[in-house]
């Protein structure tokens, strides 16, 4: 298949984006009053307002010509068929499988992968009941009060993240820690709070052999040992979720206390898996069913729904509009929820370890820019913050404002309040604010003109900043499992359109190889420093600190 930037509709929208591109928003909302209902819509509960971006009907019917002559709807089609899309690792991609709720089964190399995916879960949704009704209990009999989650990245991100948001749906009387980071700071923290005869530690990693998560596990376990429990005890405390059950029983861990999962589940796509058994340990089985459900609602959505009506393949090609022809590099979520402001930093890894390369899965480079930067936080503080930059810098940065209407707490008019900074937000990005606006305001406030002249410009506002806004009732499992399927699939989109494999993150590997290079150096002082000047200095700053 050609290039992106070598196709029929690339060349379309190149010569369409030369006519609109300095059109502003705000005369496109004067001249048609219907605006909002044109570009804006519906699907599993998300209302996805998209009339505040720098598109007419046109853009967008050009939009998807491009997705649909890059061969979108087809490879969709075969992702979900277990297609082996991730072709650098020869493997599946079926993250949706983990949340097939159709009854229907999902062939990998032949072979139905429903049976296993419905048997884990079944493993899970017992242990989650053993856990909670206190039968499953630590070396000296007590009740479990506290899970120790050691993961990092894929294995972390998701189950921490949505955890946190989920917050008001959590059971009563056991607590969920998660330690990722490999800085001795972060479980000497967590363990400081833990009670060896209550903690259950659940070690996650795909691989088992993840060098933060195995030191982690380590110390958890020496901590355990230290303190009262014996080795004949580790398999009451110690579980881990898996692909790679030979190592995990090499460690030590018990052949039933693992959780299998599979190579085609990819890592920050696996919150599906076992790995979201915090977030079922924090929640409660029934609340984790949801959020598949939710994700299950969203993959249906965009395998039926024709890419005009689709919500993934809308956010997917505006993303690349802003990108490839108005040369943005970064997007920015915005939350309007305090317990969604670690969404961001989930989508983050999501989209920039999948998109975030430079070669076909065929061996070309590419000659156009790929998956942006993903950053934000919660709104309103961002307003206080960073939304400057967005209003007044010299670089443009789509924005997704999201809000639920209604709030998991009515404190007073507080969420009133909110839902007036997101709407009031958007409309200032769009509408702006002019120089003549700007000096009409000063008329008659008794500055000279010289004055004027020098303050005005700094009080201009552009507008004409792209943003979408996404609505929906709540957050609840359900929902928030349509919002991570949601920009799942805008990733993928986006990967498909520029050629790219979104599935494989080969980018994560040299910074490994090298770290354990210089460990073994700040280790060994015998071994000679044998690197680049900048390293070699670092690293004898390191050894003689
Ligand atoms: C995600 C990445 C990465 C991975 C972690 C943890 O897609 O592959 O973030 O999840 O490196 O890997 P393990 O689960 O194998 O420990």
């Amino acid at each position: 298949m050609a290039l992106f930037n070598q196709t029929k509709s690339y060349q379309a929208l190149q010569a369409h984006f030369e006519q609109i591109k300095d059109a502003h928003m705000r005369d496109m909302f004067a001249q048609d009053s219907d605006r909002f209902n044109k570009f804006s819509a519906k699907a599993c509960g998300i209302e996805l307002d998209y009339s505040k971006n720098r598109i007419s009907q046109e853009t967008l019917g050009l939009l998807f010509d491009l997705a649909r002559e890059t061969g979108v709807e087809a490879k969709r089609d075969g992702m979900f068929a277990g297609d082996k899309i991730n072709t650098s690792e020869d493997r599946a991609v079926l993250h949706t499988a983990l949340r097939n709720q159709s009854g229907e089964p999902v062939l990998v190399d032949g072979q139905d992968v429903m049976p296993e995916v419905q048997a884990v879960l079944a493993k899970m949704k017992q242990f989650v009941a053993e856990v909670h009704d206190g039968s499953r209990k630590g070396y000296t009999g007590e009740q479990f009060t506290d899970v120790l989650a050691i993961g990092i990245g894929g294995s972390f991100l998701g189950p921490k993240i949505m955890t946190e948001a989920l917050k008001p749906y959590r059971v009563d009387g056991l607590k969920v820690h998660f330690v990722a980071n490999v800085d001795g700071a972060h479980i000497h923290d967590v363990l400081a709070e833990l009670n060896v005869e209550t903690t259950l530690v659940l070690m996650s990693s795909k691989s088992f052999g993840t060098q933060e998560t195995l030191k982690n596990t380590q110390t958890a376990k020496a901590w355990f040992l230290d303190n009262g429990g014996t080795q004949d005890d580790v398999a009451k405390h110690f579980m881990c979720v898996s692909s790679n059950v030979k190592a995990a029983t090499d460690f030590g861990i018990a052949e039933e206390n693992i959780f299998p999962m599979w190579d085609w589940v990819g890592g920050r796509y696996s919150l599906w898996s076992a790995i979201g058994l915090p977030i079922a340990l924090a929640l409660g089985f029934d609340n984790f069913e949801a959020l598949l459900s939710g994700a299950y609602e969203m993959d249906e959505h965009f395998k039926t729904a024709p890419l005009e009506e689709n919500l993934p393949a809308i956010l997917g090609m505006l993303g690349v509009w802003y990108i490839n022809f108005f040369g943005a590099q970064s997007h920015v979520l915005l939350p309007y929820d305090h317990y969604l402001r670690g969404f961001p930093a989930y989508v983050q890894q999501l989209d920039m370890e999948s998109n975030g390369k430079f070669a076909t899965p065929t061996g070309d480079y590419l000659d156009y820019a790929t998956g942006p930067v993903i950053w934000g936080g919660e709104g309103t503080n961002g307003q206080h913050a960073f939304h400057q930059l967005i209003h007044q810098g010299k670089v443009l940065i789509p924005a997704d404002f999201m809000l639920p209407l209604n709030s998991q707490h009515e404190v007073t008019n507080h969420h009133a309040m909110l839902a007036s900074n997101c709407f009031g937000q958007t409309q200032a990005l769009m509408q702006g604010k002019s120089l003549d606006e700007v000096k009409a305001e000063f008329a008659g406030k008794g500055l000279t003109d010289a004055e004027i002249e020098q303050v005005a410009p700094q009080k201009v506002f552009e507008g004409n900043k792209p943003s979408n806004t996404l609505l929906f009732d709540q957050i609840t499992p359900r929902t928030l499992g349509n919002l991570i399927a949601l920009y799942e699939h805008k990733v993928f989109v986006q990967g498909i359109v520029w050629g790219i494999n979104s599935f494989d993150q080969w980018g994560v590997e040299l910074g490994k190889v090298l770290g354990n290079d210089v460990l073994a150096k700040l280790e060994n002082t015998d071994l000679p420093l044998d690197n680049d000047s900048s390293t070699n200095a670092l690293i004898e700053r390191f050894r003689n600190r």
